[in-house]
């Protein structure tokens, strides 16, 4: 018999899922309610050849140094901030993410985060709950208008431009954004596209300004207090990129100050952790990292992990992997 190369499934995932990849790993899962990380990851890792992670997972050279006899991660996200690409490269392991499967049910969420922070819905049922509806008010929980307004969008990715289809298609948005490099011709054609050079004249334009870039040190704190204080006092921001692209703190007094109108993030530095000053802000919509959480989504994620691991085992090659940016 042939040995199997072994495999850590280092986050609890769908039981189909690992079923499927118990039948061509020696699998070591993790069945328990929470992840594995720092060493209870590392550990396990030593002694295998392949690694399912859910970014939740750091893999560095000090890691890499640590697991001698690994070949591949892949993680069950698009975003891969949690790899060190060039410390794989060096150690000649693969990487890969999961792009594609969750970009539209992404762009619903960020859509459905920009509709409730803009129109105040989750703190409006927070009002009636609280039992504080007790009469008509000209002026009770007055919102941003959505159609017809300006889209503001950072990282004009996939999912930016899932986004973006959403806001000027369905809204009747107009369309600023920055990204890395301008959208190909037919394309901002579609969208009626204007191309920013820079971050402050989105920030400084739009009504609604949505982060949906990869997040590197780089674009850590990109948006602090003098970028806030660039937007429009009507105007929001949503962040459905990752946590630390926003420095939230600033944006809490921001909110406080009425410096911008309101906020909505489903993203947070040190996740499950979050600035308890945010907390203090009635204007800010806060969800739990769920863009992509719907069951089709997040299996077609755990599907597509795992057939890369599958695909790099039989065929060589990985379906989807990473390259530095
Ligand atoms: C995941 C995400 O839910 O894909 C990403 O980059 O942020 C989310 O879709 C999360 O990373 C857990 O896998």
């Amino acid at each position: 018999m042939t040995t199997r190369p072994k495999l850590l499934i280092a986050s609890p995932i769908f039981p189909e899922v690992v079923d499927k990849l118990q039948q061509h790993f020696d699998v070591e899962a993790n069945r328990t309610d929470s992840v594995w990380t720092g060493e209870a990851f590392t550990s396990r890792l030593a002694d295998k050849q392949a690694a399912f992670l859910t970014g939740a997972q750091t893999v560095n050279a000090q890691v890499l140094a640590q697991a001698p006899a690994l070949k591949i991660v892949a993680n069950m996200a698009v975003g891969y901030n949690n790899f060190d690409v060039a410390a794989l490269e060096a150690a000649g392991v693969v990487g890969t993410n999961t792009p594609d499967v969750l970009t539209e049910t992404t762009a619903d969420f960020g859509f459905a985060l920009l509709m409730a922070t803009a129109r105040r819905i989750t703190e409006a049922e927070h009002f009636l709950r609280a039992g504080r509806w007790d009469k008509w008010r000209y002026d009770m929980l007055l919102g941003a208008e959505v159609h017809g307004s300006t889209l503001g969008i950072i990282g004009m990715g996939r999912i930016g431009q899932a986004v973006a289809r959403r806001g000027v298609h369905g809204f009747g948005m107009q369309l600023i954004y920055h990204n890395r490099s301008p959208l190909d011709a037919a394309t901002e054609t579609e969208l009626k596209a204007r191309y920013a050079p820079t971050i402050e004249e989105v920030l400084r334009e739009a009504d609604h300004v949505v982060l949906v870039l990869p997040y590197t040190p780089a674009v850590h704190h990109l948006i602090g207090a003098e970028q806030i204080a660039l937007m429009k006092p009507t105007a929001t921001l949503i962040n459905i990129a990752r946590g630390g692209i926003v420095d939230d703190v600033a944006l809490a007094a921001a909110l406080q100050a009425g410096r911008i109108a309101a906020a909505g993030l489903d993203v947070f530095e040190n996740e499950p952790h979050f600035a308890k000053e945010l907390l203090e802000a009635h204007n800010v919509v806060l969800t739990p990292h769920i863009a992509s959480a719907t069951r089709t989504t997040r299996l077609a994620m755990a599907n597509l992990a795992a057939d890369n691991l599958i695909a790099f085992f039989t065929t060589g090659k990985a379906l989807t992997p990473v390259t530095r940016g």
